[in-house]
């Protein structure tokens, strides 16, 4: 057999825009077999075809299925005067179709949610978000349950080696402004991501991937699942409990998901595979969510698939510094949240991310959108001179970018932006 390199990989992120490489990229509103896509029926057949092409190429395949049960464990009625706190359960059963003697081993997993709902006499939109770190740190209430799952080595107060303790109560707060969020009439519902998936590599095994096992052992194995999808199909059972869960009184047809870096990535996804989802917001998502990979700008799909080789399917790894083999770009993913609001942030110090390339990918999405009716002109024609030089808020109609002054971060401005876009999309209540 042919000598394999054993060299290690040395990465320099390009940070030059003179050596961006020139590339072409996939067409939007273009079949496979060179069909143009003129109308609404057309891109419905064309969506499903990219879908499959980001599960094959990219993401994994999930179960179209979920059995989901859902039990309030808490409720807080004047968690803050007009706001009730909820905490609840979910829990992800095998599913059935699968079974043959090994479902009957396989533990349903469970995840734990919070919720902070603002009273109404009517049932409220909400966002959903994933956290890094355990609900536990969005403030200091101390009942909220602290997590047992895996949690990633801090080394500081609010970790003791893999699992998250006390001091750890609060810690993401400037995140999660429940207060801002609540008062401007949404729901916040939120929920450790690790609850779902560990982020490690395990090959595969743990988590979601233990739950959904027989399913994932039957799928050709470039094809399973990263965390990501693990990550996105968790957020749709979350979504099917808000369903189950009217005591809530949060408004299952106006819930939007949100998520910064690589959880801006999975909202993307999630926003993807399930059109439940009223709106889609990515915050510094980057390589794998809004940027545009051909770009090579900042963390490229090499980097992005060898320090975290979990989290997309094998197939991904064709593509290392080999982007241009890809038969999707990261446009197309903005636009498989067509016609639904989507809102694409970026900060100008993440260069990793790529701000301008989420930028252009956001931008090229707006075909999709003028297909279904959205005056896109706007969109179409900005610069990004122009983008660049603003540092403030694009939108037309339910398609937004901005662009933040700072860091990779989900900051209060990011939020601001996101629950305007809500206010001009989300807030009335569908009949
Ligand atoms: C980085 C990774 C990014 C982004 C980020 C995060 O290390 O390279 O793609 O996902 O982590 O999630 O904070």
């Amino acid at each position: 057999s042919p000598a394999v390199s054993q060299e290690p990989f040395k990465f320099v992120a390009n940070y030059d825009e003179s050596k961006i490489p020139a590339y072409e990229l996939p067409a939007l509103l273009e079949s496979g077999d060179g069909s143009k896509i003129q109308n609404a029926q057309q891109w419905q057949q064309r969506r499903q075809e990219i879908l499959t092409l980001f599960e094959d190429h990219v993401f994994g395949v999930v179960p179209d299925e979920r059995r989901v049960e859902a039990e309030v464990v808490r409720t807080d009625r004047d968690y803050r005067p007009g706001v009730t706190r909820f905490e609840f359960d979910v829990i992800i059963h095998p599913i059935a179709e699968s079974t043959v003697g090994e479902q009957a081993s396989i533990q349903p997993l469970r995840l734990q949610v919070l919720a902070d709902v603002p009273q109404s006499s009517e049932p409220a939109p909400a966002i959903l978000g994933l956290n890094f770190q355990g609900n536990h740190t969005i403030d200091s209430d101390p009942k909220t349950r602290i997590t047992e799952s895996w949690v990633r080595n801090r080394r500081n107060s609010s970790t003791d080696g893999n699992r998250a303790i006390e001091g750890g109560r609060g810690v993401a707060s400037s995140r999660w402004p429940s207060e801002l969020i609540t008062q401007r009439g949404y729901a916040l519902v939120t929920l450790y991501y690790g609850d779902i998936d560990p982020d490690y590599d395990d090959g595969f095994e743990n988590g979601i991937h233990g739950t959904l096992r027989p399913f994932i052992q039957q799928l050709p194995d470039n094809k399973r699942p990263g965390s990501i999808a693990g990550w996105s199909y968790g957020l749709s059972c979350v979504l099917d409990a808000i369903e189950q869960l009217s005591e809530l009184n949060i408004d299952p047809e106006r819930v939007g998901v949100l998520g910064h870096s690589r959880l801006g990535k999975t909202a993307l996804w999630a926003g993807a595979a399930d059109t439940r989802f009223a709106m889609v917001i990515s915050n510094d998502s980057g390589c794998g969510g809004a940027a545009l990979s051909r770009r090579a700008f900042g963390e490229t799909v090499g980097r992005i698939n060898r320090s975290f080789p979990h989290w997309f399917n094998d197939q991904y790894t064709q593509y290392n510094e080999n982007e241009s083999a890809m038969p999707v770009d990261q446009h197309q993913l903005i636009a498989l949240a067509a016609p639904r609001p989507i809102a694409v942030g970026s900060a100008t110090q993440d260069e990793w991310a790529d701000p301008k390339g989420e930028f252009l990918s956001w931008q090229l999405a707006a075909p999709a959108y003028r297909v279904l009716g959205m005056n896109a002109k706007a969109v179409e024609t900005v610069s990004t001179a122009k983008m660049l030089e603003q540092q403030g808020v694009i939108n037309a109609g339910p398609m937004q970018y901005h662009l933040r002054e700072g860091k990779h971060d989900l900051a209060k401005y990011d939020w601001e932006c996101y629950l305007d876009l809500a206010d001009r999309t989300l807030s009335q209540s569908t009949p």
